[in-house]
């Protein structure tokens, strides 16, 4: 990598990612799409090929940064896929237009499945959220726009606490808020007609892979009688998993779940802190997409639609 002319913005971009500065999956791709932009810019790079060594090298470094979300690589391969021409101010051009493209492109799917996942609340529904997805946060603004009143139970999702960013949205939305700790939210199920959640990757069979603690949440709601769903982009899904490859979970430093004092007062124990969870298609009610809403089982038939039988590495040093 140090090989590789990688500029300060592509380096900061990659560091945000990588210490949830930047994040939300959406987000993510948003973001490293704009530094792949920015790299093409401004890479001292004079030969074509010299232009798309570093091209992919800026990739995997943002690659590297969070394993889970597929939105990251599926960015990145959209971008590389349009890098072209057989002189640098043209590759240059071809990847700045592509990220715009990509930008433009995820902007409209996330109003477009905010348009379909509104038509699954009601007037007067009250909804419990999961951490903090734009997608599924989109779902909400659509329905207040067609003129629906919505309330919501906000789940805190330790360990980072994301839940306090919805309720800021939300409430900025006009939306009346419930804060409620994550262990407090079967209590609450009884109150709640839809639950609403994101998602960091969507696998062939249909499983959501999401925040930590959407598994039990949606065990749960099942047992409660009460429907979920999941708002995910098209870029969500995990074109690799149609191979038959899993999706990594991220493990996370413990140090976000427990401060040094008190891991040094409890004594000698092991703490770990994984990121996310995979929560199996029998417990999800509909995954919500730009394209349609599908029950979790069926995605596969949008995936090979999307994917074909994979996806490429056009990152991959060659
Ligand atoms: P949008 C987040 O992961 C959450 O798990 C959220 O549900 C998901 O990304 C999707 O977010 P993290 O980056 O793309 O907070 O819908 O670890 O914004």
């Amino acid at each position: 990598m140090a090989d590789y002319d990688l500029a300060d913005p592509l380096e900061e971009t990659a560091e945000a990612i990588a210490t949830m500065e930047v994040r939300g999956a959406a987000t993510i791709a948003g973001e490293a799409a704009d530094a792949l932009a920015t790299q093409a810019r401004e890479t001292a790079a004079t030969e074509p090929e010299e232009f798309r060594a570093t091209m992919r090298a800026a990739a995997r470094r943002l690659r590297e940064t969070r394993p889970t979300a597929v939105s990251l690589p599926n960015a990145l391969r959209y971008v590389l896929q349009r890098m072209e021409g057989n002189d640098v101010e043209t590759l240059r051009e071809s990847v700045v237009r592509a990220a715009a493209e990509f930008d433009r492109r995820l902007e409209r799917a996330q109003e477009d499945l905010g348009q379909i996942g509104a038509n699954r609340l009601q007037d007067g529904d009250t909804i419990m959220t999961h951490c903090h997805s734009t997608d599924a946060l989109a779902c909400v603004e659509a329905a207040l726009e067609q003129g629906k009143e919505i309330e919501a139970i906000v789940k805190e999702t330790r360990p980072r606490k994301q839940g306090h960013i919805t309720a800021e949205r939300l409430r900025e939305l006009g939306v009346p808020v419930t804060l409620i700790v994550d262990s407090a939210a079967r209590r609450y199920l009884d109150e709640v007609d839809h639950v609403l959640v994101g998602a960091d990757s969507i696998a062939a069979d249909g499983s959501v892979i999401n925040k930590i603690g959407t598994s039990g949440l949606a065990v749960n709601a099942r047992e409660r009688g009460v429907p979920i769903m999941t708002a995910a982009q098209t870029i969500k899904l995990h074109p690799e998993t149609l191979t038959g490859h899993t999706v990594e979970i991220e493990m996370r430093d413990e140090a976000e779940v427990i401060d040094d004092e008190t891991r040094a007062d409890v004594g000698d124990i092991d703490v770990e802190n994984p990121a996310f969870d995979v929560t199996p298609p029998r417990y999800m009610d509909a995954i919500v997409t730009e394209s349609g809403q599908f029950p979790p089982e069926s995605i596969v038939t949008l995936m090979r639609e999307l994917f074909g039988e994979g996806a490429d590495e056009p990152w991959a040093e060659s």
